[in-house]
């Protein structure tokens, strides 16, 4: 794993909201990991949350055909639980953001399918019940990403005129996100294609998406989502457990170490 970064890369997070980080995964990571989670969705059946979270299930909508999502692979597979909230990746996090702590809110894995639709542009964090200007996360590509089978895409300086609105990623229309954020439409968004062990970092409020796949292979990617240490709760479900959510009451600090542990903190 190649966890060093240059100030080159650090200056252009903070400034555009991304960054790429190439040959992040040896081809043999590679292997290891891409193993890991296809193993794990294949346990998970339809359902898309592993370990206790909300119960949700895939069905045949235009959003499940965007990509087959399983989150929290990592609450029940240690190989992926290792690449995704080791420290040297929570490190990583803190050199890229200044924060001093991180914890992970949830891993993804973002399989864009054969003929798979296209992901609407949207932001992060607005799903999510916690708000940041300092969430990040990380895409890892397992299989080469390319602009024919739908590689990421982001709004350079996006994450700096977005506040905590969004989009629904539920229907389909591409742009939808524009009609909340029009400044965001005077720069051009950037793709990024990846070989396979490439990754990107994006802010949680940076604007992104991805075209649909025209190709006959898979587009695999492992993904996760990262919150600073000391956030606390905004009212929003999002994926978390009936009696944990039930148990929040507004500002309390999310700070549960079996579902949101600690992957690095600065001593
Ligand atoms: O993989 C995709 O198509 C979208 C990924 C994404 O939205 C994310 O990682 O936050
Ligand atoms: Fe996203």
């Amino acid at each position: 794993m190649k966890t060093t970064l240059t100030p080159a890369q650090i200056d252009a997070y903070r400034e555009q909201g991304f960054v790429l980080q190439p040959g992040f995964l040896t081809a043999d990571e590679v292997a290891e990991l891409k193993a890991a989670v296809l193993g794990a969705v294949s346990t998970m059946g339809r359902k898309k949350v592993a370990g206790g979270g909300k119960n949700l299930e895939e069905g045949d909508t235009y959003y499940d055909r965007v990509f087959t999502q399983r989150l929290n692979l990592w609450r029940i597979n240690d190989t992926v639980k290792r690449y995704m909230l080791g420290p040297e990746l929570g490190r990583m996090l803190c050199t890229l953001s200044g924060c001093k702590g991180y914890r992970v809110w949830h891993d993804q894995t973002l399989i864009k399918e054969p003929y798979g639709n296209a992901t609407g542009w949207h932001l992060d964090n607005p799903y999510w019940s916690f708000d940041s200007r300092e969430a990040i996360s990380i895409w890892i590509a397992l299989e080469d990403a390319t602009y024919q089978n739908g590689c990421m895409w982001f709004v350079p300086g996006s994450h700096k005129l977005a506040h905590f609105e969004n989009a629904s990623l539920t229907q389909p229309n591409m742009g939808e996100l524009f009609k909340t954020y029009p400044a965001m439409t005077q720069v051009d968004p950037v793709g990024a294609p990846m070989k396979a062990g490439d990754c990107s970092f994006h802010n949680g409020l940076t604007a992104h998406g991805a075209g649909a796949n025209m190709t006959r292979q898979r587009r695999i990617a492992m993904t996760c989502a990262y919150m600073p240490v000391g956030s606390t709760f905004n009212g929003k479900p999002n994926i978390l457990p009936e009696e944990y959510l039930a148990s929040l009451k507004l500002g309390d600090e999310l700070a549960n170490n079996d579902w949101n542990p600690v992957v690095f903190a600065t001593p």
